[in-house]
């Protein structure tokens, strides 16, 4: 016998509440939205929270004209009040999992939603854990403060982890087309978030237990980083070869089987790639085990911004300067193209060296009009003109945005450093590439 959570699934009656409205939370809430169910967003940012009350979007994946809608439409409001949560069926939890400032797990945003959780957690609840974290943080963290309250898992309420899988900016895999992974502590509870799911995603992947679904997640970005790593390895050992790395990545990349490309850069950016593999690592720490792999990858692609500002340093030799006392430009400051989030961004890293080795760096970014810096703000340059780019003694490619007109740059800078090979295949004086023969 169906019991009333899974035919309110059914008949998308069920309230959906997700809490953490950020890159996550917002495109999962829209997406349940669009589906027919009405929505709950929870979040501690009052102004987040305002913005979405008057439909007004600010995350780049969702749609403006889709917000506004459901919004207008009732079906999908937002509070900062955690009471809501009596009047949630399903309450599915994407808040940060950053990194504290020994590089250990902080799951102080989990913690304190639990806190508010735990008053509120009722009968025929589902609650579905998506931020990142280490394996056995639903079963040891969130599963004893649940059933402190006298409710049972797997009868009164049900409990799963099932890790979102969000790349920004990605066109062709969105919600919708993103196989979903789940991990329920027990059977019942998976069923139910199986079904929950399958209402807004094509495919679903059950699995054991949470702890699977987090260590599923933990290897997908543990892989990538191990792999960027490798990457940016081969780029300086190419250097120090003379040859093009570039040249060398897109030709094994022919290979039809058996390879994955990956590309070197100037570090490793986003809140995902640098971070989640610290997870693990940490984990398999209070085991007695030492990742390797993982430390090894974070330390090679933690240095890239040194490796890049010694490039710099080289390519102005060349013109008999030092970075002491150069003026230098670095074109894209976000992570990655053409989004316009900076967290964990290696273009601050590089932009600090820079400043620490007596350089005046400016930025420019049109996905980032300004950051936070040194205490106060700093502005990218509004327009890239021909003697703007001129009075600039070298001018740096971090992020390769496809907006900018990189012939332009070609044509009017003194001296540039491509670090994602921008400037494939060319050998020139002016332009020196990450990874490619440099005669330095
Ligand atoms: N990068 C390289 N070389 C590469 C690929 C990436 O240097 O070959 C750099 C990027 O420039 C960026 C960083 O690594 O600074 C992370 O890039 P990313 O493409 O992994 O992008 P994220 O962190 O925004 O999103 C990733 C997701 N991306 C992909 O799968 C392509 C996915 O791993 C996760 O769903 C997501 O993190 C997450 O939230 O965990």
């Amino acid at each position: 016998m169906k019991n009333s959570l899974e035919n309110k699934i059914q008949d998308k009656s069920a309230v959906i509440g997700v809490i953490g409205l950020g890159y996550v939370g917002l495109p999962l809430a829209v997406e349940f939205a669009n589906n027919g169910f009405k929505v709950i967003g929870i979040d501690i940012n009052e102004a987040r929270v305002n913005q979405i009350n008057n439909g007004e979007n600010y995350i780049g994946d969702v749609s403006d004209a889709n917000l506004a809608e459901i919004v207008q439409k009732g079906l999908f409001s937002a509070t900062t009040d955690f009471a809501k949560l009596k009047e949630i069926d399903a309450a599915l939890i994407c808040v940060p999992t950053p990194l504290n400032k020994l590089k250990d797990p902080d799951v102080s945003y989990i913690l304190s939603v639990l806190a508010e959780l735990s008053k509120y957690v009722h009968r025929d609840m589902f609650i579905s854990l998506e931020s990142t974290t280490y394996p056995g943080t639903t079963r040891e963290l969130i599963l004893p403060a649940l059933e402190k309250t006298g409710l049972k898992v797997g009868e009164d309420f049900y409990l799963c982890f099932s890790p979102e899988r969000v790349d920004p900016g990605n066109e062709k895999y969105q919600i919708k087309n993103t196989p979903k992974v789940i991990g329920g502590i027990t059977e019942q509870c998976t069923a139910i978030g199986v079904k929950l799911y399958q209402s807004i995603i094509e495919t679903i992947v059950p699995v054991k237990s949470p702890e699977s679904a987090e260590t599923v997640k933990l290897l997908e970005n543990t892989f990538r980083s191990i792999n960027i790593g490798l990457a940016n390895e081969i780029a300086i050992m190419c250097e120090k070869l003379g040859v093009d790395v570039w040249e060398v990545i897109d030709a094994a990349d022919t290979k039809p089987f058996g390879f994955m490309k990956f590309t070197p850069g100037p570090g490793l950016g986003g809140h995902c790639i640098p971070i989640d593999p610290h997870y693990l690592s940490w984990k398999m720490k209070t085991l007695n085990y030492r990742a390797r792999f993982i430390e090894l990858a974070g330390e090679i692609n933690t240095t890239m911004p040194d490796h890049v500002v010694t490039l710099i340093g080289s390519g102005l030799n060349r013109f008999q300067k030092s970075i002491r006392g150069s003026n230098i430009l670095i074109l894209g400051i976000a992570y990655k193209k053409d989004i316009d989030d900076v967290r964990e961004s290696p273009a601050l890293d590089i932009l600090t060296l820079l400043e620490q080795g007596g350089a005046q760096v400016d930025y420019y970014d049109e996905f980032v009009p300004k950051i936070q810096w040194n205490n106060s703000e700093k502005f990218s340059q509004d327009k890239l003109s021909g003697t703007m780019l001129k009075s600039y003694d070298a001018v740096v490619i971090v992020t390769d945005h496809s907006n900018v007109d990189y012939q332009y740059i070609k044509d009017n800078a003194q001296l540039i450093i491509d670090t994602r090979n921008v400037f494939k295949g060319v050998s020139d004086k002016h332009i020196i590439r990450l990874g490619a023969n440099q005669d330095l």
